[in-house]
């Protein structure tokens, strides 16, 4: 298995080549949509594989907590269903409009909110995708810094809080260019 293994204090943080519903973890991390009524890409899979009970809490979530959707950078968690992990942890990053138009701290915004969510959970093993590098267009060299540079922000100043934070890239093209900025922001 392509795989790869920094340290961040406590904390593991590994990027893997790999599908993020086979993920054995504490929490993995859908890449949703406002709706959290399901979609494609990593959501269509997650949704697929972890089975009804997933939708039947987000239309709950939906019902009582975001009658007009989930806000773009925000996370909310649901059972993970059928799938080998614990929880799912849903969040929304932005649509790729150019860049100007608040992209980058948004997508920071949804790696934060998400392992806000895992800590307030006590998830302990928490496996992304490459949020918003797929329908949503973003580029991946830059969502890759983004998104390493923010996850390795929130794992430092939670000392104690993650034993693993996981990447789980989808293609080799994907995986080499998080494993290229990693090692010049984790190492
Ligand atoms: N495991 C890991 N990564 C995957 C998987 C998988 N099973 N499937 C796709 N990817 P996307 P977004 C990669 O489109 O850009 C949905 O319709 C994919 O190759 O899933 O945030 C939602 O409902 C890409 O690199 O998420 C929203 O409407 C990355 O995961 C919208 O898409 C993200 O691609 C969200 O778009």
């Amino acid at each position: 298995m392509t795989t790869n293994e920094y340290r961040i204090g406590e904390t593991r943080l590994v990027l893997v080549r790999g599908d993020i519903t086979e993920q054995e973890v504490d929490a993995v991390v859908n890449a949703a949509n406002s709706t959290l009524m399901g979609g494609g890409g990593v959501d269509g899979a997650i949704h697929r594989k972890g089975g009804p009970a997933i939708l039947e809490e987000c239309k709950e979530i939906r019902r009582t907590r975001y009658p007009d959707g989930l806000p773009t950078g925000e996370a909310v968690a649901t059972t993970a269903g059928d799938l080998p992990a614990r929880r799912v942890i849903h969040t929304v990053g932005p649509i790729w409009r150019g860049g100007a138009n608040g992209e980058p701290e948004l997508l920071a915004s949804a790696y934060r909110s998400s392992l806000g969510v895992a800590r307030d959970e006590g998830l302990r093993t928490v496996a992304f995708p490459s949020i918003s590098t797929g329908a949503y267009g973003y580029p991946t060299d830059q969502a890759a810094e983004i998104a390493l540079r923010t996850v390795k922000e929130t794992i430092e100043t939670n000392p104690g809080v993650f034993d693993e934070v996981r990447f789980v890239l989808f293609s080799e093209a994907d995986y080499e260019t998080y494993r290229g900025v990693a090692e010049r922001l984790v190492r």
